[in-house]
């Protein structure tokens, strides 16, 4: 084997000359003029420079050059610990992602009208700040109405007890919208991309909108909209994702005040992975909506596409599987099939809803969902990648490297078979033929419809090929395009990457390990050829080079010579290869890094490389820099390198991989029981009375009864009590408690402190549980024994309500009422004086939804400085009988090593016939709900920054039993979920004591 000549001296010599600090970024990669138009050479940043940002049919063009926006949604609100927002977005950054899509959520920031706090975990500025740090644009998607699986779609508590019906022009309703869009726009216009402020380039207006498409009440309320915004100085373009391709609320169906060319058609899609991926882009090929030829003037825009699927109680989405069951039916070859064809549709605003779902805590999720949003996305949520992540990379590196990818027209349809004479149809195979119109580069999609492996016969650039196409996967292929100084004739691996860096240029191609690939470059002359790692066979014949190699690990490919004097370094990375390839670019040109599980941020200094990033078992770290480079730092560590005949800088000692992370077992609990608003004596006087007789709600108040509503009485989340005062219950043989919750909402009753029972929602099935509304009556007979008991009488009810309904068909859904809605006898009308008690004043800290009212939660059990003192010590398992709640706290240390990120969860497990359920709250956070005979969540995730990983920690649990049968916890205990050495710096949460 001949070692290069590019040795490291050589690099080193050129040291001053190469590096061009501040430069115009590429690194004069693309001198000879082969890429005509290219995104923008640097990631974006808050540059406080103006920026333009506008469009044409093909795609979005950011001062001028054509961006493919490759998004993933992120929610803040999900992840309670704004260190960890830099982590994620870091993440997806190095994954390739470009662009981050990110709903507000109005209830998370608006305790009470008129109240609006943008602080702490909801500090939306440092947020977008951080994502403009981070590199990435924005999509911002304030609503007002944003569906999510959240509380009332986003909708505040209070909302639901105003006049006025939502989602459509009526003043009252806009009159509070215009209150929210003014709050969150004042934040919002301090991070445009415009101005330099900050990288927001998109905003979306109202929210899969899809009734009163033709009225006043719907086309008044979008125009509204669209004023608003712009008074509020939003000044870039505002889109409404369209609930599937129909066409709804295109450019000119609605005033845009004479505005033209700043508003844009999007569209959402969740297709089944049962389904072929449908045709729906701007080429208008198989479909049959108009959503394709309604703006021809806009570019393809999938405002939302399905990364995962969410999962209802009871796990009855995938069979009681979990979010793993998401993950596995939406896998890697799901996002190669349908992703690709997307692309292939000429859709070039892509967003895939979720890429980091996060958590549902405290009262955010709506009815239908669990506390876990993890969705099956691409990163999980524990933040840890999943093998979702790589063909999302894989085609992230592309779309950024190969901007040709933004502007494509349809090319003539190419022949392609089974491979054995029969026909592509035959063979379930669908195949799309691009080309960019300048560069003449070709891409070609060839997808798999069928579970079956086939090897397809193609024309590739006039030769016939054979491709391998794995059953239910697709792949993309490039013919005629610019490797930089060389051109690529065809290759049977996808590119995921061209760079120059150094004196050389490098070409990465990607498949699935084991496959055969032939790559085949255009080269004048015979080259000269160094199969530097793994093994290839190459040829040179009429002007092409051919090289067949087996995909398996990296194999690495010198060209040199033949025609250019710039070397090609070709890498074929099977997948696991191609996911420790970073790119990272730098003013001075990219770098590219090979071995680490991630690597965060890559920065030039001088002649050194500083990388930060993670490891998690022991890994290589090889660094292509710009010319000149010459020394790397990791994490502040600086390791010893030696240059490679590969023409980079490789450690002489692998990086470490993560330290063992240790976890107490938890022990020491203590006891308390409580509901003594059950009880005959207590003292009600203090809770407000329950008289009103008419609401706003949808539901009807019953005839002859006050209303009971929760909401009309300003308790708008988590549990509310209810006393009834009667004086006679003489001839009373039973009571009718009729009560409206979401999914898993119950109901417990005493009788003069005596219990009548507790009567649940049915669990839902798969039919049910998206069904609008929950109510039932429950019927407890009164034993003669309780009827004889002399007055006066007092009914005492806890309704755990659950959350308000999503309004998704724009029905004021989310006015359906919370909690009691009507109280009769049988055989007896008592006349009763209801008292009303729920969550006391919102935690300032932990907003509004962290709590409900719960006597241990009015009185402070949940925080971390409540003295337990008195309370009973007990050692899980429980096994308690009895109907109503009670609590068990105990406190734990940690000691994580600070330079290792520690996912940590929390997991329950018990008889699964046992009838109760858990509050979480650590350090005062309520981290979710635990259903134990319903489940399927058993793990939650504890955010750090929340917890305190280096330090004291207070764990408080909610129980709440049937009293049906014995009542856990069984075990609770601490679960590591995934490390990694590297991670962002975490600052505490702050965590109010009392
Ligand atoms: C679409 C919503 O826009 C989004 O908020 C979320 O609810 C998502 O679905 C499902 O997770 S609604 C569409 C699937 C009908």
């Amino acid at each position: 084997m001949v070692l290069s000549r590019r040795t490291f001296s050589a690099l080193a010599g050129t040291a001053a000359l190469g590096l061009t600090l501040g430069g115009s970024g590429d690194g004069g990669a693309y001198a000879v003029g082969t890429v005509p138009t290219g995104p923008a050479p640097g990631p974006p940043g808050a540059d406080g420079r103006r920026h333009t940002i506008g469009f044409d049919s093909y795609s979005m063009l950011i001062d001028g050059r054509r961006v493919v926006l490759w998004s993933g949604e992120v929610h803040p609100f999900r992840l309670p610990s704004p260190s960890l927002w830099r982590d994620v977005l870091q993440k997806l950054r190095a994954h390739g992602y470009n662009t981050i899509s990110v709903y507000v959520s109005w209830n998370f920031h608006s305790p009470a009208p008129g109240h609006y706090d943008f602080t702490g975990v909801r500090d939306l500025g440092l947020f977008l700040r951080t994502a403009a740090e981070t590199g990435l644009y924005v999509i911002l998607r304030p609503g007002p109405y944003i569906n999510a699986e959240v509380d009332a779609g986003g909708f505040p508590g209070w909302l639901t007890v105003t006049p006025g019906t939502a989602r459509t022009s009526d003043p009252a309703y806009l009159a509070y919208v215009d209150e929210w869009l003014t709050a969150v726009n004042r934040v919002a216009a301090r991070h445009l991309h415009t101005d330099g402020g900050g990288t927001i380039v998109l905003y979306q207006l109202e929210n899969e909108y899809a009734n009163n498409v033709t009225s006043p009440l719907g086309r008044d309320y979008m125009a509204h909209l669209y004023a608003k915004v712009r008074a509020d100085g939003i000044d870039v373009p505002l889109f409404h994702n369209d609930k599937g391709r129909n066409g709804h609320w295109a450019p000119g169906t609605f005033d845009t005040h004479g505005e033209r060319g700043r508003y844009l058609y999007g569209f959402d899609g969740y297709p089944s992975p049962s389904e072929a991926p449908p045709d729906w882009g701007y080429f208008g090929v198989g479909g049959t909506k108009g959503g394709a030829t309604a703006s021809p003037g806009t570019p393809g825009f999938l405002a939302e596409f399905g990364g995962g699927w969410f999962d209802p109680w009871g796990g009855v989405e995938f069979d009681g599987e979990g979010y793993a069951g998401s993950a596995r039916t939406r896998d890697a070859a799901y996002e190669r099939r349908f992703y690709l064809t997307n692309l292939a549709n000429g859709i070039k605003v892509h967003n895939v809803y979720m890429t980091f779902g996060g958590t549902s805590w405290g009262w955010l999720p709506a009815p239908v969902v669990y506390t876990s949003y993890d969705y099956g996305a691409a990163l999980d949520e524990a933040r840890r990648p999943t093998p979702k992540l790589v063909p999302m990379h894989q085609i992230g590196q592309l779309l950024h490297s190969v901007p040709d990818l933004a502007k494509l027209d349809r090319a003539p349809d190419v022949a392609v078979g089974d491979g054995s004479g029969g026909s592509r149809a035959d063979a379930g195979i669908t195949a799309y033929h691009l080309v960019n119109p300048d560069t003449r580069a070709h891409f070609h999609v060839l997808r798999n419809d069928r579970p079956a492996d086939v090897v397809a016969g193609v024309t590739l650039a006039g030769e016939s090929v054979r491709v391998a196409l794995p059953g239910l996967d697709a792949r993309l292929l490039a013919t005629g395009l610019s490797l930089g100084r060389r051109t690529l004739r065809y290759s049977t691996a996808q590119p995921m990457m061209r760079l120059a860096a150094g004196r050389q240029d490098i070409a990465v191609f990607t498949g699935r390990a084991g496959e055969p690939t032939w790559t085949v470059l255009e080269c004048a002359s015979a080259p000269k050829v160094t199969v530097l790692e793994g093994s290839a066979r190459h040829t040179h014949a009429h002007g092409l080079l051919r090289i067949d190699a087996e995909l398996g690990g990296l194999t690495r490919v010198l060209v040199e010579g033949g025609g250019s004097t710039t070397p090609l370094l070709l890498l074929l990375a099977d997948d696991a290869a191609s996911a420790r390839l970073w790119r990272h670019d730098t003013p001075s040109g990219p770098v590219l890094v090979r071995g680490p599980a991630l690597v965060r941020t890559a920065d030039l200094r001088g002649t050194t490389v500083h990388l930060t990033g993670d490891t998690v078992t022991a890994a290589d770290l090889e660094v292509w820099g710009p010319r000149g480079v010459n020394g790397v730092v990791w994490n502040k560590g600086t390791p010893r390198t030696r240059a490679t005949a590969s023409g980079s800088l490789l450690a002489e000692r692998r990086l470490p991989g993560v330290p063992a992370v240790k976890l107490p077992a938890l022990a020491k609990w203590r006891h308390r029981a409580e509901n003594p608003e059950s009880t005959a004596g207590f003292d009600d006087s203090a809770w407000r009375t329950a008289d009103r007789r008419s609401s706003h709600s949808v539901t009807p108040v019953p005839a002859g009864q006050p209303v009971l509503f929760a909401d009309d009485y300003g308790f708008h989340y988590g549990d509310v009590w209810y006393r009834g005062h009667f004086a006679d219950m003489s001839g009373a043989e039973s009571v009718n408690l009729s009560y409206v919750t979401g999914t898993q909402g119950l109901l417990m009753a005493w009788l003069d402190g005596k219990p009548l029972g507790t009567h649940r929602m049915p669990v839902p099935d798969k039919k049910t549980v998206r069904q609008g509304t929950w109510a039932a009556t429950a019927t407890f007979p009164i034993t003669p024994e309780v009827r004889r008991a002399k007055g006066p009488h007092v009914l005492s009810v806890l309704v755990r309500r659950m959350q308000h309904d999503e309004d998704g068909a724009a029905r004021d859904t989310h006015k359906a009422a919370r909690g009691l809605t009507a109280v009769t006898f049988g055989g007896a009308a008592p006349a009763l004086r209801w008292r009303i008690q729920g969550a006391a004043a919102a935690d300032p800290v932990r907003g509004p939804l962290n709590h409900g009212g719960l006597y241990g939660e009015r009185q402070g059990w949940h925080l971390p400085g409540f003295a337990e003192g008195g309370w009973q010590s007990v050692e899980f398992p429980r096994a308690r009988r009895g109907q109503g709640v009670c609590w068990y706290r105990t406190g734990f240390r940690l000691a994580v090593d600070p330079a290792v990120d520690a996912s940590i969860g929390l997991t329950l497990a018990d008889d699964p016939s046992r009838a109760y359920r858990v509050q979480i709250f650590l350090n005062g956070w309520n981290l979710g709900q635990y259903i134990n005979d319903v489940g399927p969540q058993h793990t939650f995730v504890l955010p750090n920054g929340v917890l305190n990983t280096r330090g004291a920690n207070t764990l408080a649990l909610a129980v709440l039993a049937d009293g049906t049968t014995p009542a856990g916890p069984g075990t609770v205990r601490l679960t590591l979920l995934g490390s990694a050495a590297g991670g962002v710096p975490v600052t505490p949460v702050d965590s109010p004591g009392r």
